[in-house]
């Protein structure tokens, strides 16, 4: 099994976090360096650390975790006016924490979907 997260330790309420969902499977809490109105990140329960990590066996959980996706959207009021969902793989997707999550924000206009190149 893959090894515990700073996420893992949110999930198990041992360190604080705003936690606004919570079932078997997953957990959804705001990003603490919140992007937009709503950044709340949706995080299943046990760990894999990427999209890369994830089996056949994983198919019902991250099904779940977009389901859960639009009943917060519903519940954060921002269904209509839209949103966008993002998991990042990897440096050059951005990861930061090695427990797969959604990404879900809005609240305003988000611009483009990617910033110029870096160099
Ligand atoms: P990513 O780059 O996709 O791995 O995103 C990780 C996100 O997790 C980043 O937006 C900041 C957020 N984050 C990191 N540590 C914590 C934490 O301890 N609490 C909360 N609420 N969010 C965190």
């Amino acid at each position: 099994m893959a090894k515990d997260t700073i996420f893992s330790k949110i999930i198990h309420g041992e360190i604080p976090a705003d936690i606004i969902y919570q079932d078997e499977q997953t957990t959804a809490f705001r990003d603490i360096h919140p992007q937009a109105p709503t950044h709340i990140l949706i995080v299943p329960n046990n760990v894999i650390p990427t999209v890369n990590d994830a089996t056949p066996e994983n198919e019902q959980i991250l099904g779940h975790l977009f389901v859960v996706a639009a009943k917060i959207a519903k519940q954060e009021g921002i269904a209509e006016s839209g949103y966008r969902l993002i998991v990042n793989c990897n440096k050059d997707g951005g990861q930061e924490v090695f427990h797969l999550h959604v990404h879900l924000l809005g609240g305003r206009r988000l611009g483009p979907m990617l910033t110029r190149q870096e160099e």
